[in-house]
């Protein structure tokens, strides 16, 4: 890790080093944050939609079908934001239940 040191040279009367480091800062990265795509298509039904978004994503109703009513008029929509690992968990579980309910909804991720 690259820390950042601020010191202050000295020397005592007698000549010996007196260099105070006065404070560390340790660089910090944040994550790369994931956009959660939802995409319009055909044949999923609205309410299977709101069903995923309410479930997956914690929308409230109205948000739900908001989010689900972009969707259908513009093609897309973000539909959250999140680390790499909580965004593929997100992916995998709306496109596991989309399979199961034998619903073409299309679920993907990309890099913000
Ligand atoms: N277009 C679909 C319909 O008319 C509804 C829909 C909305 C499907 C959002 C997918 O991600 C989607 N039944």
């Amino acid at each position: 890790m690259t820390m950042t040191f601020t010191t202050i040279a000295g020397k005592t009367d007698d000549g010996t080093d007196a260099t105070v480091v006065t404070k560390t800062r340790p660089e910090t990265r944040r994550p790369p944050l994931y956009k959660v795509l939802l995409l319009n298509d055909d044949y999923t039904p609205m309410e299977f939609v709101v069903h995923v978004l309410e479930r997956f994503f914690g929308l409230n109703h109205a948000q739900a079908v908001e989010i689900m009513l972009t969707v259908h008029k513009k093609g897309l929509a973000v539909v959250g934001v999140f680390s790499h690992e909580i965004a593929e968990t997100k992916v995998t579980q709306v496109m596991d239940f989309a399979r199961r309910h034998q619903h073409p909804l299309q679920c993907t991720m990309e890099k913000e």
